[in-house]
């Protein structure tokens, strides 16, 4: 089974105050091609869709275009979670219509976690994948204030919290694998900063965390799962060197702090050998760079 995972669209950003529409509408047509191509089976899209919690409409008609051109393909599932920049209640609003196109969302931690297990199907109607969509959890999801409590414990908690998630939904998953009794590959989802991982100055993701949610470590992640696709990092890399679980990255350059960085979505191939990943790298739409020096350098630059 071939999926295909990406994150971190941001559709709707500006640059310096300048639109990008161009360059999503190019990206998502690309993306849309490359599903066809590689005859991918499910995509996987881990969160940060939108820039903002309530996106313009030229970057909603991107979305909802992009959608029903892959409902119409030969790919199968779409599951998308909601990252720390989405609305989950703006995500979650066309839910039902979405299930009707096998597009799955899910904006929010479910208060059972068992709401963010899917069991998705073949064409012949057999289970094929278990998706365990876990969003960004925010804090009233996953953290019981007491008063009095310190720093220290929030920090505890929050952790304690994100863990317990993840063993809560990846036990769900177990359980519904047990009960299909057929040896279907479990993929977890997520959209979180995990310790280690890299981020560069300028590309508004390290900012986001400061005084709020910790910086979970890899081993909080379930052993059950036979890929991680995560979300929130721009710059593609594994989780702790292991190949099986990664970020995919954001696959336009968020600003000039990324714009050296060559981006990419992770092809991943589930078989009874387990995952095999390759990087498909995104096409540079639009080319950012920074000019340095004099006036007479730049403006020469900038004239060529
Ligand atoms: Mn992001």
């Amino acid at each position: 089974m071939k999926i295909l995972h990406t994150s971190d669209w941001h559709l709707g950003r500006t640059l310096c105050g300048r639109r990008r529409h161009e360059e999503f509408a190019a990206f998502l047509e690309w993306l849309a091609g490359i599903i066809e191509a590689h005859a991918i089976d499910a995509l996987l899209v881990a969160g940060d869709l939108f820039d903002t919690s309530t996106p313009g409409n030229p970057a909603q008609a991107l979305y909802y275009r992009f959608l029903c051109r892959v409902a119409a393909s030969p790919c199968r599932h779409v599951v998308v979670v909601a990252g720390n920049h989405d609305s989950p209640a703006f995500l979650e609003a066309p839910r039902e219509l979405l299930k009707a196109l096998d597009v799955h969302v899910v904006g929010a931690a479910c208060e059972d976690p068992a709401d963010e297990v899917l069991v998705l199907h073949d064409a012949a109607g057999a289970p094929e994948l278990i998706v365990c969509a876990v969003p960004y959890l925010r804090e009233r999801d996953i953290r019981q204030v007491t008063p009095g409590e310190s720093v220290r414990d929030k920090e505890r908690k929050l952790l304690e919290g994100v863990r317990g998630h993840y063993a809560a939904v990846a036990d769900a998953a177990l359980r519904r694998r047990e009960a299909l009794a057929a040896e279907v590959p479990i993929v977890g989802m997520g959209h979180l900063f995990t310790a280690g991982g890299e981020s560069v100055e300028g590309d508004g993701v390290r900012d986001l965390y400061v005084g709020s949610l910790a910086h979970v470590s890899p081993g909080i992640f379930p052993a059950c799962f036979d890929y991680l696709a995560l979300g929130h990092l721009h710059l593609p890399q594994t989780v702790n060197g292991r190949d099986n679980a990664r970020y995919s990255g954001s696959p336009l350059a968020m600003g000039f702090g990324e714009a050296c960085q060559s981006k990419s979505l992770c092809l991943v191939e589930l078989d009874a050998a387990g995952a095999r990943v390759q990087l498909i790298g995104v096409p540079v739409f639009r080319r950012l760079e920074r000019v340095r020096g004099d006036w007479e350098a730049v403006s020469a630059r900038i004239g060529r």
